[in-house]
């Protein structure tokens, strides 16, 4: 497969260049840290990047949750919050915005994705039952393992291999979850665990076809299909530019016909949704739907705010209908892809194809002489803040955590570091500088040594662990 075919975005435009359907209104100043004030701040971080403070970040590629900009329609909209307690206008809105989108029938908000992860896997999970998916993500596994889950990776073999050129490897391997669902009998199957844009594959996609394949399967044992809708207008793109016959469709319809092979969605709105904070899940069936709004009063809030402001839905809702617009997704993808580019025309290791929120960079192969239990991926985060500021997140053993029947730490295939490009925030000349630090860190390679954990919190340890160099 050709590589260049899926990296370059201008292509169906001939020679002609994409640029961001907008304009700037308003900024927010930046300030690089002097190499000193940089050595302090990761020392007090501990090489955890998730443990500096903001302030001490030039370039903050940590995550895409949460760190988007709002739109001038979206920041007129928190003006028009209606903060009832019940029954708020914005909740109707944002109910209507996802019928619209994504075509659920039942709405439940929640604080954040997590949140909405946490019902319903208390909802939908019986204790001892297992939970096929296309790769684990780190909350969303938390969250199915307090249930008493067992969560089963079921995504095609390529995913696992950073350099495979496969267009849509988010894929689920269906054999592999038919033999799952033999074995164990599909009553002990709480339901498939499926992601849009695969995140610890490198925001990989999956296909209209494989979900199309997936329902009919899953029909036919009787197991219901979840969504974790969290990036699901970035994968619409993907399905619009790789899978044939979708070229003519719009990401809003791609979407909603995706969305409609599932039986409901989970959201962390801070993500595709283009808000600073919210979530929500939504469901067909009106049996399951009484039991997540019962369980949301316990957990998040009344079941027409689940824990936001009204002026909180109000965002989310105009941030729906921006983010399926199809010039918005082909430059958020875009910008991706640009910095991908930077860094593969100089060879530096990444996860091929390039995926729809971040570059991710395969830090096995950045770091060769640095084993797995040495953190490989948590050092590169620690040498590019270190080198110019910018910061990156650990998405590899740090994140994989410990088996919970077992207690040993996983070693998972992909060892990355992950920038994470925020929407609609920074620029293509931030995009080079940050392909510069990378280049940098790259040719300082070889007296790079690794890392040791030294304290690890129980749960989700990457956000909170501390290191000390090896
Ligand atoms: N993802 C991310 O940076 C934020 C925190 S975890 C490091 O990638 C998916 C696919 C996510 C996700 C969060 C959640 C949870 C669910 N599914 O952060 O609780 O990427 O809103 O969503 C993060 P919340």
């Amino acid at each position: 497969m050709d590589a260049k075919k899926y990296q370059t975005i201008g292509q169906q435009f001939g020679r002609r260049s994409w640029a961001e359907p907008w304009k700037i209104k308003m900024v927010e100043p930046i300030r690089l840290a002097s190499a000193e004030e940089r050595r302090q701040a990761m020392e007090g971080a501990f090489s955890n990047t998730f443990l500096l403070r903001s302030e001490d970040v030039y370039i903050d590629l940590l995550t895409d949750s949460g760190t988007n900009a709002m739109s001038d329609r979206q920041w007129a909209g928190l003006m028009l919050g209606d903060e009832a307690y019940a029954g708020s206008r914005n909740f109707y809105h944002l109910e209507a915005a996802m019928q619209t989108y994504y075509g659920y029938k039942y709405l439940v908000p929640t604080h954040q994705g997590r949140g909405a992860e946490h019902i319903l896997s208390q909802a939908a999970i019986k204790p001892g039952q297992w939970v096929p998916g296309n790769m684990y993500f780190t909350t969303t596994r938390q969250h199915q393992e307090m249930a008493g889950g067992t969560f089963v990776d079921v995504i095609i073999r390529e995913a696992h291999d950073a350099a495979d050129l496969h267009p849509f490897k988010g894929n689920v391997d269906l054999d592999k979850l038919e033999t799952l669902i033999k074995d164990k009998g599909a009553q002990n199957i709480a339901y498939v665990s499926l992601a849009g844009t695969v995140n610890m594959a490198g925001g990989q996609p999956v296909s209209m076809a494989n979900v199309r394949a997936l329902r009919e399967l899953c029909d036919r044992y009787g197991v219901r299909i979840y969504l974790d809708a969290t990036r699901m207008a970035e994968n619409a793109y993907f399905i619009q530019q790789r899978e044939p016959g979708y070229a003519d469709w719009t990401i809003a319809r791609i979407l909603k016909e995706f969305c409609s092979y599932t039986d409901g969605a989970w959201m962390s709105a801070k993500k595709d949704n283009l808000v600073n904070i919210g979530g929500w899940l939504a469901v067909n069936d009106a049996e399951l739907f009484e039991t997540l709004r019962n369980l949301v009063v316990i957990y998040e809030g009344l079941h027409t705010y689940g824990g936001l402001a009204g002026r909180d839905m109000e965002a989310i809702a105009i941030g729906i209908e921006e983010c399926v617009q199809d010039d918005h997704i082909r430059s958020r993808v875009g910008q991706v892809l640009y910095l991908g580019e930077l860094l593969i025309n100089w060879d530096i290791p990444i996860v091929q194809p390039v995926g729809g929120h971040a570059v991710f960079l395969d830090a096995k192969r950045f770091y060769p002489h640095i084993p797995q239990d040495e953190l490989p991926a948590q050092t590169l985060a620690a040498q590019l803040y270190l080198d110019s500021g910018i910061r990156s997140m650990e998405r590899g053993i740090v994140s994989a955590g410990r088996d919970p029947v077992t207690g040993e730490n996983r070693h998972p295939a992909l060892e990355l570091t992950r920038l994470t490009i925020p929407r609609r925030v920074y620029t293509q000349a931030h995009m080079d500088i940050v392909a510069e630090a990378v280049k940098a860190a790259y040719d300082n390679r070889e007296r790079t040594r690794g890392l040791r954990m030294i304290f690890e919190p129980k749960y989700l340890r990457f956000f909170q662990a501390r290191f000390e160099p090896v």
